[in-house]
């Protein structure tokens, strides 16, 4: 059975519990005992459901087992002894039976409001050591200077009506197109991003998402900087150190603007350039209920020879995970999230399911018949490589298999990552009532918390950081931790067989745990977020904090800035 679905039948035992305990208390004088039993029996189903939970993954269900269940079991006792009791042909003791069936009802809620509402580990608890934010060095220390030769470029977030090849109109918020340009460097050069702001009145930023910049850079409004208003500008410099693919986006009012437009793809090729052959860019995004692959809302066409080496660059600007096909060649996954991966192996019949804000490369040899990329869910879009402009290409296919990357390449050492961890955290995602932005919400919740009450994970320079993460919640959760690259450790106990992993998207499925560890190697204040941006806002972010740094900007009630 999954974990998600013994999390669900959890559930379903937890709420019939109650219901039958409540019954028995009705019929205490009839039937009592017979649904007492039943009552008796869901807490022994829903006991041996807990005790499996707690082997996937203690924090998965540890109240369950240490308190909810043995309350309502101990309330179980008492009332089928008092009812036993009651039995006696003088019925004396039916009303303390009776007293003693609600009891076991309300031991039975209490149990399900544990779960449910008090969550795990029982209260806000730190994400990791509590210091405070204060420090000797500020996010505006960690920039990068100038230096003699920059690539400049410049971004003008505006409202925009944008025109698609369908022909349909949307009313976009754009860095000029939509996608915004992809920005191209060559590992070793500095590029410099001048952010204007023609119209967007709830202010921009600009947030490199995947690249390691320095802190100062990174473009969270009310954390690194403050958000950029209309007729404002801001500008961003910082070096390509590792070729791959990346994007952009805006960090203020995240939710909104990436979805309206404000996002576009940045590629870092090798110092020598380019690979030859194809290359093609594909961020995937919905406007409103229009998807857009690239530039373009229909079937993008390409021609290209036979034996042309293709690359292409899938990257995934949503908020859900989105599954992605590859009909008419095998192909390799040459790239997550921007790394290379070690002795990739050629693949078919295989989808390729991307976490929101994720990326994939794939390579492969052009056939000398057509080529046809689709997208589930996503028809009417999609890419068709073939030999000429007019060619019918395959049929969209999108196969039942998923593409798991653990178990894909071949392992190799990876230095520096191995020895005794300096920090050690443990993340618990869930979703419980809590009050977001000063009213009360169905939360999406860290550690019983939400942001910005959730005390960081506090780290030094050169520490080896651990994070366990797990998902209790019936949603899937792309944790995004900026600055920084996460090496896989293990999902659901089980280590990577094949290419070591490094990701900045790891999608937290339902009921999974994640073990993933990283060096403290860029000082900072860095978010660590959901980048489903719907559950960043509802309260799924943190800080992971370098010891001495502070933040002379703010956000929250009273100031402009919005990072979510
Ligand atoms: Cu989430």
């Amino acid at each position: 059975m999954t974990t998600v679905a013994l999390l669900g039948l959890d559930l379903v035992l937890g709420l019939l519990a109650v219901a039958v305990w409540a019954y028995a208390a009705v019929r205490a004088g009839t039937s009592g005992l017979r649904w007492a039993l039943a009552g008796l029996l869901v807490l022994l189903v829903r006991l041996a459901t807990a005790l499996v939970l707690a082997g996937r993954g203690w924090e998965l269900a540890a109240e369950r087992v240490t308190v909810g269940v043995p309350l309502g079991l101990l309330a179980a006792a008492v009332a089928i002894g008092l009812l036993l009791n009651a039995r006696r042909p003088d019925r004396t003791g039916l009303t303390a039976a009776r007293i003693a069936l609600w009891s076991a009802a309300g031991a039975s809620a209490v149990s399900l409001a544990l779960t449910g509402v008090v969550g795990y580990p029982g209260g806000p608890g730190p994400a990791g050591h509590d210091h405070s934010h204060s420090g000797g060095l500020s996010v505006t220390d960690l920039r990068t200077p100038p230096v003699g030769s920059v690539k400049k470029v410049e971004l003008v977030a505006r409202t925009q009506g944008v025109t698609l090849p369908s022909g349909r109109v949307v009313d976009a918020w754009t860095f000029g197109s939509l996608p915004g340009p992809t920005l191209t460097a060559l590992v070793g050069e500095t590029l410099e991003v001048t952010l204007g702001n023609r119209d967007i009145t709830g202010g921009v930023t600009l947030h490199w998402h995947g690249l390691s910049v320095p802190n100062g850079e990174d473009g969270v409004a009310g954390v690194t900087q403050d958000a950029v208003f209309p007729g404002e500008t801001f500008v961003y410099r910082f070096r390509a150190e590792q070729p791959g693919t990346f994007w952009y986006h805006t960090h203020q009012h995240g939710r909104e603007g990436i979805a309206r437009g404000l996002y576009g793809a940045l590629v870092v090729q090798p110092a020598a350039g380019a690979a030859a052959g194809v290359d093609l860019v594909l961020p995937f995004h919905t406007i409103g209920t229009t998807a857009i692959l690239g530039g373009t809302d229909q079937v993008q066409r390409e021609v290209v020879a036979a034996n042309t080496p293709v690359r292409l660059r899938l990257v995934n600007t949503e908020q859900q995970p989105r599954r992605f096909a590859l009909t008419g060649a095998a192909f390799r996954v040459m790239a997550l999230d921007g790394v290379d991966l070690n002795g990739p192996t050629e693949l078919s019949d295989q989808a390729l399911r991307i976490p929101a804000g994720g990326r994939y490369d794939l390579a492969f040899t052009m056939p000398a018949h057509p080529v046809r990329l689709a997208v589930e869910g996503a028809r009417q879009t999609g890419l068709l490589l073939a030999g000429t402009a007019d060619a019918a290409g395959p049929e969209a296919r999108v196969p039942k298999a998923t593409f798991d990357p653990t178990t894909y390449g071949s392992p190799q050492p990876v230095p520096g990552m191995t020895g005794e961890y300096d920090v050690s955290t443990t993340i618990v995602l869930d979703r419980l009532p809590r009050v977001v932005h000063g009213r009360p919400a169905l939360a999406q919740t860290v550690n019983g918390g939400v942001y910005p009450d959730i005390p960081p994970i506090m780290v030094a320079e050169g520490d080896l950081v651990r994070m366990r993460v797990v998902n209790r919640s019936f949603e899937t959760h792309p944790m995004h931790p900026h600055g920084h690259h996460v090496l896989v450790l293990s999902v659901n106990g089980r280590a990577p067989t094949g290419s070591p992993l490094w990701l900045d998207t790891f999608d937290v499925q339902p009921g999974e745990v994640w073990e993933v560890a990283l060096r403290a190697d860029n000082p900072g204040i860095w978010m660590d977020h959901c980048h489903n941006l719907e559950h960043a806002s509802a309260g799924m972010m943190f800080h992971l904090a370098y010891a001495g740094v502070s933040t002379p900007f703010s956000h929250g009630p009273g100031s402009p800035n919005v990072p979510e």
